[in-house]
């Protein structure tokens, strides 16, 4: 099965031959959704998977996730529909001392896709940054990204920062160890599970 093949092209590394497995599923119709999370999505759960139980190294994730985003890159265009007027201003960034941006940066297109606007400030980013970008841009929504247990007290110290600086400014966070409870204790006005979940959390807390 043709997921099946992208899935594995993920496990095997290969940037290359992803491009082609994605655009011919793309081609023949495939619900890009389900190429995501069944292909590319849970590929990279079985990186993370093996990662934990020591069977794989550092540098396989790496070059696992520069397959995933070869293959994110061939979607992107069909995930991103072009909305004509913007739905608002999102600031959106991976916490100071994390570097994961792969599922930030799916976020990003599902939310640019809906029509936001996004200012994208990466990875490792500071407190003050998020601050001084919320407010140049006039930011109505700043979204936070943490993939490392370590770095969840950080973006607990983010959302503080923001909140007591900026309290107008309303909050989205989420990434693989963050929880709807963790969102509500730290003070984050938002949770999404996903980045599809991230549209309409994004969409209410604007309108709000
Ligand atoms: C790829 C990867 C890496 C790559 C990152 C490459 C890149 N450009 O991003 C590299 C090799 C650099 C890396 C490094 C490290 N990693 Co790493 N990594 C992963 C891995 C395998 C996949 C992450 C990923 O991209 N998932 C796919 C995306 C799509 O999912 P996602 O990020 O969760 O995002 C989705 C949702 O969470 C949500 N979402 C995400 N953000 C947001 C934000 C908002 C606002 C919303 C609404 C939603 C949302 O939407 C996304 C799409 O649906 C995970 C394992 C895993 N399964 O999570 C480990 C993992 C996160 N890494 C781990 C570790 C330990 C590390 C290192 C510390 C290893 C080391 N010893 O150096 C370093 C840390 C470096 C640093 N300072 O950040 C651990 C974390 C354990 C823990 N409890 O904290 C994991 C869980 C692996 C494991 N099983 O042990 N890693």
């Amino acid at each position: 099965m043709a997921i099946e093949a992208i899935y594995q092209a993920v496990l095997n590394h290969d940037h290359l031959g992803i491009v082609d497995l994605v655009a011919r599923e793309v081609e023949a119709g495939r619900d890009v959704t389900a190429i995501l999370n069944h292909g590319l999505i849970a590929a990279m759960d079985e990186v993370g998977k093996r990662f934990g139980a020591g069977t794989i190294y550092i540098p396989d994730m790496l070059v696992a996730a520069r397959a995933m985003r070869a293959g994110v890159e061939v979607l992107r265009p069909h995930l991103a529909r072009n909305n004509v007027r913007s739905q608002g201003t999102v600031v959106m960034g991976t916490v100071k001392g994390d570097l994961h941006d792969i599922g930030k940066n799916l976020v990003i297109m599902m939310l640019e896709g809906a029509g936001f606007t996004i200012i994208d400030l990466g990875v490792d980013v500071p407190n003050e940054k998020f601050l001084t970008a919320a407010a140049e841009n006039k930011a109505e929504l700043v979204a936070m990204s943490a993939l490392l247990t370590t770095t969840m007290p950080t973006m607990e110290k983010a959302v503080a920062f923001l909140k007591r600086e900026k309290p107008g400014v309303k909050v989205m966070v989420g990434g693989a160890p963050v929880t709807e409870a963790f969102a509500k204790r730290i003070g984050a006005d938002g949770y999404g599970g996903d980045a599809a979940a991230a549209v309409g959390l994004a969409r209410g807390l604007i309108q709000a």
